[in-house]
């Protein structure tokens, strides 16, 4: 049985790190953020959506710590509200409160972003679209079977948070578990040279990620398979263990 787990992990980590290897590094750099938005920006995506990725690096890169509304294949919370908003089903799709926009198109977004708070220039990595979703959908091929189809669950009351960078295996295994159980969360973005670096060592006691917060049960963790056996124990309808 052991055996068993530590192949399972051992395959877990070895796509999970094949997909990073996709995208190297891209996001997991800060690059300078002029300003921070008041109120949060919402993002609904899910994690297996290679268009996604592109504007998660976004993020990122830019240490933006968005609410993300998991919207899975099948999923019955967040994917209606997008229809409802902007007309279609479609992913990635931002709505930013504070200056009123909301977008479809990972290339727009990403533009957006980098306008509204960056310094205007989009990184090659994210400018030369071809090249930035071909890369993508390889990283999606690595991990065929998760981040893309809703588990049902039950909704906590207070949104979890969690501290990631994009372009880390191990927080990608814990974003799949959320977006699987339709869990919504503040993503706070920690990517080397960010400014937010030193607030996040400070309330977790180690520069590590993913680090998860849940403000429902007072659990607060690091290790992305006990992140994802945490969440799916807790939140997965049966409490089902994946
Ligand atoms: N050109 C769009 C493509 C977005 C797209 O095709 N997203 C897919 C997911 S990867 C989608 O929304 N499919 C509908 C669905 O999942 O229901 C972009 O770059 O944002």
């Amino acid at each position: 049985m052991d055996g068993l787990m530590d192949l399972a992990r051992f395959l877990d980590v070895t796509t999970a790190t094949a997909a990073s290897a996709a995208r190297p590094n891209f996001g997991n750099v800060h690059y300078e953020r002029r300003k921070s938005p008041e109120q949060p920006l919402e993002l609904f995506e899910f994690e297996g959506c290679p268009y996604c990725r592109i504007a998660r690096e976004a993020f990122s890169a830019l240490s933006l710590d968005p609410i993300v509304y998991p919207c899975p294949k099948g999923g019955e919370l967040f994917r209606e509200k997008v229809k409802r908003e902007g007309g279609r089903y479609q992913f990635p799709y931002l709505v930013d409160r504070n200056t009123g926009v909301s977008m479809y198109e990972s290339a727009n977004i990403v533009e957006y972003l980098f306008q509204e708070y960056g310094d205007g220039s989009v990184p090659w990595f994210l400018r030369q679209r071809s090249f930035a979703v071909t890369t993508s959908m390889l990283a999606s091929a690595f991990r065929p079977t998760r981040g893309r189809h809703a588990v049902r669950s039950r909704q906590p009351e207070q949104l979890l948070e969690l501290y990631s960078y994009e372009g880390s295996p191990f927080c990608r295994i814990a974003r799949e578990a959320l977006c699987e159980l339709e869990l919504p969360y503040r993503l706070h973005n920690v990517p080397r040279r960010s400014p937010d670096r030193g607030d996040y060592i400070a309330m977790s006691g180690k520069m590590q990620v993913p680090f998860l917060n849940d403000p429902n049960t007072g659990v607060r963790m690091f290790e992305s398979d006990e992140i994802r056996r945490y969440l799916y124990e807790t939140y997965a309808d049966g409490g089902a263990a994946r």
